[in-house]
């Protein structure tokens, strides 16, 4: 059963969006910017939580994984550390996948937003999330992946993230939209240089030759060659879920992934 076929009469028009990155790259702020926004230009919307361990959320989620899945709960029943109970958590989100889909059916919406755990390898790389996509419906979800600017702005950092992006895509197969996340706190050089990284690989090269010692230079050159030959080069995006700017745009990325750019929600 997918999300769709939850839904009275079987829509088929529900789109979600999950938001991925690593730990702190601001998901959940985005996820509760992203909902106001969508809120004040009369697109329905709903927000689900997804994270089982976050302790306390910038946004009133929805719907809420940590109402079937509670960490200390979990930490207790198996005996395990705070590191332990989010594997076990993330498995047993596919066994309550079924309980959530059946609140998620309740409600009449088309535009979905869902917020992943902290750490970014219990979404992208454990099987339940999979499940979890296949859940809502593969072919009606795409990504956000967000790239923390702390961790990207020298060239290393920057093709270490999109390497982890380029990897949580093919673990997930699902169309992606690249963000730079928090772009509040880049200064405009900044910000300029980390886009044109995305867009033009040459200026990546010529950093990253500039910028490492040799051996790193290698590893770098051969990721960025992968990356290149994989085609993960082509948009990124800036966002400031802070100072309210980009949220546009990525209504608008998403409207292409989905319909081919149609605003098929405001029309
Ligand atoms: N300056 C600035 N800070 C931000 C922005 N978005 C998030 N933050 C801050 O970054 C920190 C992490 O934000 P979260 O939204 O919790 O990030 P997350 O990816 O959900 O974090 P985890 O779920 O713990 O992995 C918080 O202190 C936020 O206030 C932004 O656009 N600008
Ligand atoms: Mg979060």
């Amino acid at each position: 059963m997918t999300g769709s076929d939850y839904l009275v009469g079987g829509l088929s028009t529900v789109k979600n969006v999950f938001f991925v990155g690593t730990a702190g790259s601001g998901k959940s702020t985005l996820v509760g910017a992203y909902r106001r926004w969508l809120d004040s230009n009369g697109v329905d919307a709903i927000t689900i939580n997804m994270d089982p361990g976050a302790e306390t959320l910038p946004y009133d989620p929805d719907i809420d994984i940590r109402e079937w899945i509670n960490l200390g709960e979990v930490m207790e029943e198996y005996g395990l550390g705070p590191n332990g109970a989010q594997i076990v958590a993330a498995d047993l989100m596919a066994v309550n996948i079924d309980k959530m889909m059946r609140v998620f059916a309740e409600y009449s919406t088309d535009y979905v937003l869902i917020d992943t755990p902290g750490q970014l390898e219990l979404f992208a790389f454990r099987e339940s999330s999979g499940m979890t996509v296949d859940a809502f419906g593969r072919e009606d979800s795409m990504l956000v992946y967000l790239s923390d600017p702390s961790l990207c702005k020298t060239p290393n950092g920057f093709i270490s993230a999109m390497t982890l992006g380029a990897l949580v895509q093919f673990r997930l197969q699902l169309p992606m939209l690249n963000l730079l996340s928090k772009c509040d706190t880049l200064s405009d050089d900044d910000e300029q240089r980390m886009l044109d990284w995305y867009s033009e690989p040459d200026a990546l090269y010529g950093d990253l030759l500039d910028a490492d010692s040799v051996p790193q230079t290698v590893v770098g050159m051969e990721l960025f060659k992968a990356m290149e030959n994989t085609g993960v080069f082509g948009e990124i995006r800036s966002v400031s879920a802070q100072d309210e700017i980009g949220l546009e745009e990525i209504y608008a990325a998403s409207q292409l992934a989905f319909f081919g750019g149609e605003d098929t929600y405001r029309e």
